[in-house]
């Protein structure tokens, strides 16, 4: 059973079929016809759309798995996945948890607990303090030791909630107090540490395996600086800045991470890179992530089937103990959100999907004609993932592929992705996470200057296609508020009238 929706489900029943395994399936109200549910073996209502009342309830799943005489469940990403509790109720009904001892969970789940482990492992980490301390006043003192600009981070934290950057000591008291509240109130936990402030650091992490057999491996590093909001949307392997020694030093600091909380399965060991070379661990996340499959097509590895080998008590396969990387891929994240208005969350209806296909393109996704997408759940839609030879011929499909991804209906990022890829410093490989600041501060679409046929054309369009009554602006107007993706030009533009 996959405890997940969308298009980590449709992947990981891919690998479930091919290895003649029984795949099942587990849906909210909503989701009743989505893909996931349709390319199951069999599919299981959990109840209403609320997260809380599906995909996290977590008696329902264990009730749902146990009747269907499931052999383990695959949590995917997000939802329960790196939930220890859960992990541990699996592993007590006697089901196979297909994931990480819920002890890993556990001690990287604190991201002082997890910086007291590396350090005790010789992981580099990045200089600050020991988190035995968390009042503003005993802080500030340590602070004052430190180099600003300095970060004020929050122990249960993760993805940059509750991080306040201070370059001036006088301004260190508010940024914690600051801290610690968003800490409290996101997390129930308001303690925070001060680390030394990287400026301007490469995200990069380490894909990281180990079996109950004694193998511990990474599977090299991908490049993930390019986020927004810390929602990473273009990610790449090998990564431009890594050289063979740099790589050398992060994958064994990953590997002695792993053996750390004596890991089981498939891991990430994220580092910042800084531009001298030297790195330091910043959380290590105890699921498979989104931008797995970039992994995937520069060693010809299944990640999915793995996971389940080592779940089943096998050990790695030889060809992964062996792996090499070969070319280069990139994965570049389809969201439901609309770049002309600030990336605003989407819902609606996907009119019309045609995702891009030809040699060396890969597109993961849950989408359908009709399918409708709500804001209930992660407005991700689709990852497209190309393979080159070389870094320009994964960004030439790339382009390529973006060009060609149809999606009517519901406004993308698509078009600010092709801004990405066709941007000299992406080109150049010139990544830092302030990337997206730095080069293409408050991006927008190109409006299309609509002619008069073109408009008619539209609306009629929309009247066919759509319905007057569903386009999806206030009172059903066509054309009102109704996306229209256009590729003149064959670059994803927006359109919009406000009649
Ligand atoms: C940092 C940092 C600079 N210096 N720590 C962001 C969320 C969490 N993963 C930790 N993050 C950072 N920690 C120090 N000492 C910069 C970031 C950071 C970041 C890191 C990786 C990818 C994107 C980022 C975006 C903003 C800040």
């Amino acid at each position: 059973m996959i405890a997940n929706r969308g298009e980590i489900v449709v992947r990981v029943l891919k690998t479930l079929q091919e290895m003649g395994i029984t795949g099942v399936a587990v849906y909210s109200e909503p989701d009743a016809k989505a893909p996931h549910v349709l390319a199951a073996d069999e599919a299981y209502l959990l109840g209403p759309a609320e997260a809380a009342q599906s995909y996290l309830n977590q008696d329902k799943l264990i009730e749902v798995a146990k009747a269907t005489g499931c052999d383990g469940i695959h949590p995917g990403y997000g939802f329960l996945s790196e939930n220890a509790t859960f992990a541990r109720r699996v592993e007590a009904e006697g089901l196979t948890w297909i994931g990480p001892p819920p002890s890993a969970i556990d001690s990287m789940g604190g991201k002082v607990g997890a910086r007291e482990i590396m350090i005790a492992a010789g992981v580099p980490v990045v200089p600050g303090t020991d988190g035995s301390e968390s009042e503003v006043d005993a802080l500030e003192a340590e602070a004052s030791t430190m180099k600003y600009p300095v970060l004020i981070k929050a122990s249960a934290g993760g993805g940059g909630k509750g991080m306040r950057v201070v370059h001036d000591p006088a301004d260190f008291r508010n940024a914690a107090e600051a801290a610690k509240g968003e800490a409290k109130k996101a997390f129930g936990d308001d303690t925070v540490y001060v680390e030394k402030y990287i400026e301007r650091p490469r995200h990069i992490e380490f894909q990281v395996f180990a079996d109950g057999h004694g193998n511990f491996i990474h599977l090299f590093e991908r490049e993930c600086s390019i986020q927004r909001r810390h929602q990473k949307i273009v990610e790449e392997t090998p990564s431009p800045a890594v050289t063979p020694e740099i790589r050398k030093a992060m994958g064994d600091a990953a590997i002695a991470a792993a053996k750390a909380v004596d890991y089981r399965g498939a891991g990430t060991i994220e580092f910042l890179l800084d531009d001298d070379g030297s790195f330091y661990f910043l959380e290590m996340n105890t699921r498979l992530q989104v931008e797995h499959p970039v992994t995937e097509e520069v060693t010809g590895l299944d990640l999915v089937r793995m996971q389940i080998e080592v779940a089943s008590g096998l050990p790695i396969a030889p060809e992964a103990l062996d792996a090499v990387q070969r070319g280069h891929s990139l994965e570049c994240r389809v969201y439901a959100e609309d770049p002309a208005m600030n990336f605003l969350p989407m819902s609606g209806t996907v009119i019309k999907v045609v995702p891009p296909t030809g040699p060396g393109v890969r597109v993961d996704h849950a989408l359908r004609d009709g399918l409708e997408v709500s804001v209930h759940y992660d407005p991700m839609l689709a990852k497209v993932i190309t393979y080159g030879r070389d870094r320009n011929e994964a960004i030439e499909r790339m382009r390529l592929a973006l060009r060609e991804f149809v999606v009517l209906g519901i406004r993308t990022n698509l078009g600010h992705l092709q801004a990405v890829l066709d941007s000299a410093p992406f080109v150049a490989g010139d990544m830092s996470t302030h990337f997206l600041d730095e080069h293409m501060p408050g991006w927008k679409p190109d409006e299309l200057e609509l002619t008069e046929e073109a408009r008619a054309g539209l609306m009629l369009h929309d009247l066919v296609t759509v319905g007057a009554g569903d386009a999806g602006g206030p009172g059903g107007a066509p054309g009102l508020g109704s996306p229209w993706r256009t590729l003149s030009g064959w670059r994803h533009l927006s359109w919009r009238e406000r009649v």
